[in-house]
């Protein structure tokens, strides 16, 4: 609120600015991360505040936006006020376009608003809007073409490293790959994305070893290239298991095209059981179509069979179905309300008046001084309270309650 006050025109017009508006936040996909972990600790976001009107018909700046970054192939969920267990599908984060999830409050009306020929000293100014607030839940299904699945330590890191940028840990014992690990290969003139799931072992989809975790991101992978470690005791049995993890998981995922490399071929005693490997695993390997799968015969060490296998894997990529699982269709971006209609009721002979109109009003409103009482009363009448409030039998002396302000009716 704001009067001009010069030298020679001391009794100047009204010239409070508006408030500015507050920032709002979004969410937006960023390819240069591959974890949620960064949220983990903090995960709480204040949207800066607009700035307040000023004097002179100034209005506040608005306040800045908040951008959260996440990786792609985080879904978005919003939790449901008042029922704990619902939760919305807000968004799908697939690409780098960022996406509202709370919608910051509209700045409030400075006192210029409220003058008219029969109010020249306005002295009501409207608080700002409250911003949106909303609890998010972040579930994180990794984008990739290609996922590595496999036992610990068959060696997905190593071939990830060999035909990718990627640079994830290696080492002789299991369960070096922690989380998931991207790579962008490119084969016949074409890139995907290669994504390590880490090892998964017996009970994986019960959570055994973080198993469920992992499985999660192989769900959207379109093609699986299944890693079979050459000096496993048993490597049919590697595979049966791994197929067993798969389905129990989620029935769809044993669905999928698999695409079978066995590794460390430039281990001798690996190469000297290639043949007997070969007729065990074609015995054996039957995928869910009743087709025999290709099984190809690597190294990521030498490099040997590399090549053919991504050849093998873009031709495969170029036939399979696009996202076979399904998620659920987002709803709306922001719960925005709209105003709040008008209402009143009875508190222990206290008539309490819920406006969101009349609410921000008071809110900056000095009760105290009655030509404010008169222009909030007057509010009252122009938005239909007044007469609401004498049709329920209010008479001069009742208290009604608005927001945290209470004043008398006259
Ligand atoms: N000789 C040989 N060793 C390999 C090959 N590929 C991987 N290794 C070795 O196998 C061990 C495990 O390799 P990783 O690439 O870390 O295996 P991983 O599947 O990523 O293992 P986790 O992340 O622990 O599940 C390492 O000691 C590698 O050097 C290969 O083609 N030939
Ligand atoms: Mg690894």
């Amino acid at each position: 609120m704001s009067f001009l006050r010069e030298k020679f025109r001391p009794k100047g017009g009204p010239n409070g600015g508006d408030g500015g508006d507050g920032g709002s936040a979004f969410i937006v996909g960023d390819p240069s991360i591959n974890t949620l972990l960064h949220l983990k600790f903090n995960s709480t976001f204040y949207v800066q505040r607009g700035e307040h009107g000023r004097g002179k018909d100034q209005r506040g700046g608005n306040g800045a936006d908040t951008y959260i970054k996440v990786p792609l192939g985080t879904i978005v969920w919003r939790m449901v006020p008042g029922s704990p267990d619902l939760n919305e599908m807000l968004a799908d984060i697939v690409d780098e376009n960022p996406k509202l999830v709370a919608q910051g409050g509209k700045g409030g009306w400075g006192n210029t608003h409220y003058a008219s020929p029969t109010n020249q000293e306005p002295r009501l100014a409207q608080s700002g809007e409250e911003g949106e607030s909303v609890i998010l839940l972040l579930e994180l299904k990794l984008l990739a073409d290609v996922g590595l699945l496999a036992k610990p330590n068959a060696g997905k890191s190593t071939l990830l490293s060999r035909c990718s940028a990627a640079r994830p840990k290696i080492a002789d014992y299991p369960f070096t790959t922690v989380e998931p690990a991207l790579g962008v290969v490119t084969a016949k003139g074409q890139d995907f994305v290669m994504m390590e799931v880490p090892g998964l072992i017996e009970g994986a989809h019960d959570g055994v070893g973080l198993g469920d975790e992992f499985l999660r991101h192989a769900e959207r992978a379109r093609v699986y290239i299944h890693l079979i470690d050459g000096m496993a005791a048993d490597p049919v049995e590697d595979y049966r298991m791994i197929n067993q993890e798969l389905r129990m998981f989620n029935p769809a995922l044993e669905m999928k095209r698999q695409v079978i490399a066995v590794t460390k071929m430039d281990v001798t005693e690996v190469r000297e059981k290639r043949e007997e490997l070969r007729f065990v695993l074609d015995e054996e390997l039957v995928d869910p179509f009743g087709k025999k799968p290709d099984i190809f015969f690597i190294s990521s060490v030498s490099g040997e069979g590399i090549d053919t296998l991504l050849g093998y894997v873009v031709d495969a990529l170029a036939t399979a179905a696009e996202m076979p699982v399904e998620t659920p269709q987002p709803v709306a971006a922001s719960t925005r309300r709209g105003t709040r209609g008008n209402n009143f009721y009875l508190d222990n002979g206290v008539y309490v008046v819920e406006s969101e109109q009349l609410e921000r009003l008071t809110a900056l409103a000095d009760m105290r001084d009655y030509r404010v009482l008169l222009q909030v009363w007057r509010e009252m009448v122009r938005l239909g309270i007044a007469r609401g409030l004498s049709g329920a039998g209010i008479e001069a002396g009742d208290t009604i309650r608005i927001g945290n302000v209470e004043m008398e009716w006259f």
